[in-house]
């Protein structure tokens, strides 16, 4: 068949780098990635930089969660510690409490949820719980985290942040941010490889605004095909984060047409999960996405 032919018929719209990896394995649930997938953010914090407040309540959590599967969300990412710059860290009793009750309901009602934690006592309680992913933006680096992972079946997103959310937007500086933070997060896969957590396990996430200016942003953006060419699966956070304020000159939450753009310009570069705020918009985007088909 012709690949205007296919293309017509809806069946290849993705690059043929994203479809040699195509399968996340998660344990007991596997992704698709042949399409780009949804992860609904949800912060049961009262300090996150977007949503902080809004769904520390758990009714309010466990609906937001439900609504946004509705909405098209392929998975919801619980984290109980916000890492915007400047945050304090939180205790681990507290994050425990605040999101393992809301793992337990969610898993039981067959929603994947994944965990974004950097503690390893937090990803251990959430894998029992049920989670599919753990998502830690110190991409276990903790002590005891690489083997909380590998214990279990559970897929793990690797994320590059440079220094500690209280000080990491302080004049951060690289020399080849490209080759920085794609040589630490390979590193990183290397590290959980060795220990027992296979290849089709693994996310990497260049970080966007984890330690990063506008300009690394974009350059970690634009060489988003070079790490997708690793084979990993890849992972997008632009989610009405402060370089698309930068861009757009909007306040937090009047960037959802950026994030939109930010988050179709990561698929187009090899990106298969996306991690957002705004699901239903993001749905529909990626909906036309992938009616129309991506360049070959
Ligand atoms: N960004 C945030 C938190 N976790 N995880 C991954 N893998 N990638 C990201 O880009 C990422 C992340 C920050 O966003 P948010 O959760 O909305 O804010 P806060 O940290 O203030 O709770």
């Amino acid at each position: 068949m012709r690949a205007s032919a296919v293309f017509l018929l809806g069946g290849d719209p993705m690059p043929g780098r994203q479809r040699m990896n195509a399968m996340l394995d998660c344990g007991g649930h596997a992704f698709d990635l042949s399409r780009p997938r949804i992860m609904g953010i949800l912060n049961v914090t009262p300090n996150s930089f977007s949503d902080g407040g809004r769904f520390f309540d758990p009714q309010r959590a466990l609906d937001h969660a439900r609504r946004m599967m509705a909405d098209g969300a392929d998975l919801v990412d619980i984290g109980g510690e916000s890492t915007r710059p400047g945050a304090d860290p939180v205790a681990e009793r507290d994050e425990l409490a605040r999101v393992i009750p809301l793992v337990d309901i969610l898993a039981a009602e067959g929603i994947p949820v994944s965990v974004d934690t950097r503690k390893p006592a937090v990803m251990r309680a959430a894998l029992a719980a049920g989670a599919v992913m753990i998502n830690d933006v110190c991409a276990l680096t903790a002590p005891g985290a690489v083997e909380a992972v590998a214990q279990h079946t559970a897929a793990v997103c690797l994320m590059h942040m440079r220094g500690e959310p209280q000080t990491m937007q302080q004049a951060p500086a690289y020399r080849d941010v490209v080759g920085e933070v794609h040589g630490f997060l390979l590193a990183r896969a290397a590290a959980c490889e060795a220990a027992g957590i296979a290849k089709n396990r693994i996310v990497l996430d260049p970080g966007f605004g984890f330690g990063k200016t506008l300009t690394h942003n974009l350059l970690l953006l634009r060489a988003l095909p070079l790490l997708a060419a690793t084979g990993y699966a890849v992972l997008a956070g632009l989610s009405r984060k402060a370089s698309l304020g930068k861009i757009t000159g909007r306040d937090v939450d009047q960037r959802v047409p950026a994030s939109i753009a930010a988050a179709l310009a990561a698929v187009a570069r090899g990106a298969t999960l996306l991690r957002v705020h705004d699901v239903p918009e993001t749905a529909d985007a990626l909906k036309v996405w992938l009616a129309v088909g991506a360049p070959e």
